[in-house]
């Protein structure tokens, strides 16, 4: 009787071990996955005299960057809203953040025109009410983030709203108006 209740005590005690031990490792797999993967959040504030406030999220999964915008104060209609090559959001008008972000020297275009294009040219996107906050949204592996090569990586740029329309034509910079909202890419 005495050697079946130890017996018995035995397996409870490494089936419990056994389930201890795979606990851990599951939850240290999870933890280094979020370690590995880069991403960050940037606030955009506004500029010119505007309202235009918002948020941009990067995340990097798989060689991909997927940017989410979340943009609030624009009124109805299509504006632009590119990478350029600072992400210094000082100045009151938002020129701080110089030109396009354009590490490869092509022209500005439409994003994978065979004419080439900014690797900061993300294009326009459209806002349906004025009072709502529209969400933009881009992914791309032609960037990353901090992985050090300068063609690709966004770290330290910036991203602009413009009031107007990019026409992807006009040089250097798509005639796309005022700079209504700027976000330095700082971690
Ligand atoms: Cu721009
Ligand atoms: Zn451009």
């Amino acid at each position: 009787m005495k050697k079946t209740i130890l017996t018995i005590l035995l397996i409870v005690s490494v089936l419990a071990c056994k389930k201890n031990v795979k606990k851990t490792e599951t939850s240290k797999t999870t933890q280094e996955v979020i370690e590995k993967t880069p991403a960050l959040t940037i606030v955009l504030n506004p500029k010119s005299e505007s309202a235009v406030t918002g948020t941009a999220k990067f995340v990097e999964i798989d060689g991909v960057v997927q940017m989410t915008a979340k943009i609030k104060g624009l009124s109805e209609g299509s504006h632009a809203i590119h990478i350029h090559d600072k992400g210094d959001c000082s100045s009151s008008d938002g020129k701080s953040s110089g030109g396009h972000w354009n590490p490869t020297a092509q022209p500005h275009g439409k994003w994978g025109a065979e004419t080439g294009y900014h690797k900061g040219d993300i294009g326009n996107f459209v806002v349906e009410s004025s009072e709502d906050e529209t969400t933009v949204e881009f992914s791309t592996n032609e960037w990353c983030i901090g992985c050090g090569d300068p063609t690709k990586d966004i770290l330290g740029k910036g991203v602009i709203v413009h009031q107007g329309v990019d026409d992807f034509v006009s040089q250097p910079s798509g005639a796309a108006g005022s700079r209504v909202s700027c976000g330095g890419i700082i971690q």
